[in-house]
């Protein structure tokens, strides 16, 4: 409430800030997350919670009037449609050239994401944050973040049997046919009752091809582990459906912050301000860097280094699909959790996720998202007359991405004698370039903080999200984003707090 005054206040629940939230807590300190989305525990009319896949309602999205699906054709028609303005769980926020995907909710992308939970290989991880000390990360806390997530690994028996699985059986044998290794991916996922899902035991989430609006049951999302932790020591409070729009020193000591309270429609019901002593922005890579490059501009937080803003990347996402010869069926059903992909890191600069695409029908369709070592970043600008921040980001940048990705499935089509599916993206379009899952950068380690994510300049204030990690991690990001953010947290509680 307005004139509350706050030991640490942090923006957003994603990953960031759930980990900030719980090492507080656990330090004693009181903190309050502010989150701009819903808390997803009340059902709607129909009694559930999220919204089925294949027919996403007004929960889906967030506050848009049409559905913005990343594989949004087929055939070539678009299968988007009209949904009512809500604040939905996936936002397709468009930043110009791109759509960047996200969650909106408490628990940020862990509600939408796929789960792969993938730890980056090491010499990558020291070419792309020479800072931080490596022996560190990989033996205390990617090993941390990894076991609060709860990361396991699928039973690989099973995953042989499986008709859940067999979409990505035929993904790994035409690329090794082709001469590229595949890895199983650990997950967050509960495997055990994806068996139990698959036995008919218990009530079905990926088995029922429940991911990117939310799981009604077996993945373990923030909700269920750092913030479940974190809400138990009765220090930590969240506010849903608030979104922090100024961040400013305050008279005296602290921060003030100035929050909008949203209804579910997205209309402004109440402004407040309130005095934070610390301040932890975890609005993940486009929300941190929003705020903080509109902050410099307008001069509310003028000292911000120069850096904020800068050496922002898609991770070099792009997405492909292939078709498949009738022999190699894909399978009706199909798991919505991928445990499988293709590394040619080292030799192609590509580590593509074999995805599914539970249709509910065969379709002999493998689909990828690729994650490329495209080395192009873009920046975050403050536009006066808008008062918007726009991302240089242009569609040139994701060709990268592209030249990447064809070499490795060029190569399987050639093999396989097969082709691409080009009617998934739009009409006559093989790759999807426009859009972004893993959203990284513009807050960089070492650069627009300190090593810790310490703003420099402003004393209490800090950076704890993936905006931390410089464009591009390798891998799926959401591990790394953890463990940084217990690295940080712990260099943090250690010296600041006292
Ligand atoms: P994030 O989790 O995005 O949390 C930020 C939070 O801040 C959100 O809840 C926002 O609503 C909130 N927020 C933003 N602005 C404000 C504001 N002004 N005021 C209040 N609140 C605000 O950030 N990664 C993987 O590693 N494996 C996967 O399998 C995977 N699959 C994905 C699938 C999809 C469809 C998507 C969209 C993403 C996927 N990701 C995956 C990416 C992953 O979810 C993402 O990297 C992390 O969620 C980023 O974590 P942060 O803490 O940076």
């Amino acid at each position: 409430n307005t004139g509350d005054r706050v030991p640490a206040l942090i923006i957003g629940s994603g990953y960031g800030g759930s980990v900030t939230a719980l090492r507080l807590a656990q330090a004693g300190i009181d903190s309050h997350i502010v989150e701009m989305g819903r808390d997803w525990t009340t059902p709607g009319s129909d009694g559930k919670i999220f919204t089925a896949t294949a027919s996403p309602d007004k929960r889906g999205y967030w506050l848009r009037n049409r559905t913005k699906q990343p594989v949004s054709n087929f055939l070539g028609a678009s299968i988007d449609k009209d949904i009512d303005k809500y604040a939905g769980i996936l936002d397709a926020e468009n930043m110009g050239a791109i759509n960047v995907y996200q969650g909106r909710g408490v628990g940020g992308g862990s509600l939408v994401n796929g789960g792969m939970a993938v730890t980056p290989k090491r010499s990558w991880f020291e070419q792309i944050l020479p800072s931080v000390d490596a022996n560190e990360m990989y033996n205390t806390f990617y090993p941390r973040a990894n076991a609060t997530l709860g990361v396991t690994n699928i039973d690989q028996a099973w995953f042989e049997s499986t008709d859940y699985y067999k979409f990505s059986r035929v993904g790994r044998k035409v690329a090794e046919r082709s001469g590229f290794k595949t890895t199983f991916v650990p997950n967050v996922y509960d495997f055990d009752y994806m068996k139990q899902e698959e036995a008919g035991a218990v009530p079905k989430s990926a088995l029922d091809g429940e991911v990117i609006f939310g799981n009604h049951h077996g993945k373990k999302s923030l909700p269920k582990t750092y913030l479940a932790q974190a809400t138990a020591t009765g220090k930590v409070t969240i506010s849903p459906l608030h979104r922090v729009t100024k961040v400013a020193p305050a008279p005296g000591s602290g921060y003030g912050v100035e929050i909008e309270q949203i209804d579910e429609q997205g209309n402004i019901v109440a402004t407040k301000t309130v005095i934070a002593d610390k301040v932890f922005f975890a609005a993940g890579s486009v929300g941190t860097s929003k705020l903080l490059v509109s902050m410099k501009a307008q001069g509310h937080l003028p000292n911000l280094a120069g850096a904020v803003g800068q050496e922002w990347g898609t991770n070099g996402n792009v997405m492909v699909a292939r078709a498949n010869h009738a022999w190699d069926a894909t399978g009706s059903k199909q798991s919505s959790i991928p445990t499988m992909g293709i590394d040619a890191w080292d030799t192609n600069g590509v580590f593509a996720e074999i995805a599914p695409f539970p249709a509910g029908a065969e379709l002999w369709i493998s689909l990828y998202l690729a994650i490329t070592k495209n080395p192009e970043r873009a920046q975050f600008q403050f536009n006066s007359s808008t008062g918007q921040v726009g991302l240089s980001w242009t569609q040139a940048q994701a060709q990268k991405s592209i030249d990447l990705a064809k070499v490795v499935f060029d190569k399987i089509n050639k093999k396989e004698v097969t082709v691409y599916r080009s009617d998934m993206f739009g009409s006559n379009k093989v790759w999807n370039d426009g859009l972004t899952y893993h959203p990284l950068g513009g807050a960089v380690l070492n650069k627009a903080t300190d090593n810790y994510g310490r703003l420099n300049g402003y004393p209490g204030m800090y950076v704890m999200d993936g905006s931390l990690v410089p464009g591009n991690v390798g891998v799926n990001p959401f591990v790394t984003i953890t463990a940084l953010a217990e690295r940080n947290i712990a260099n943090i509680v250690a010296n600041d707090l006292h």
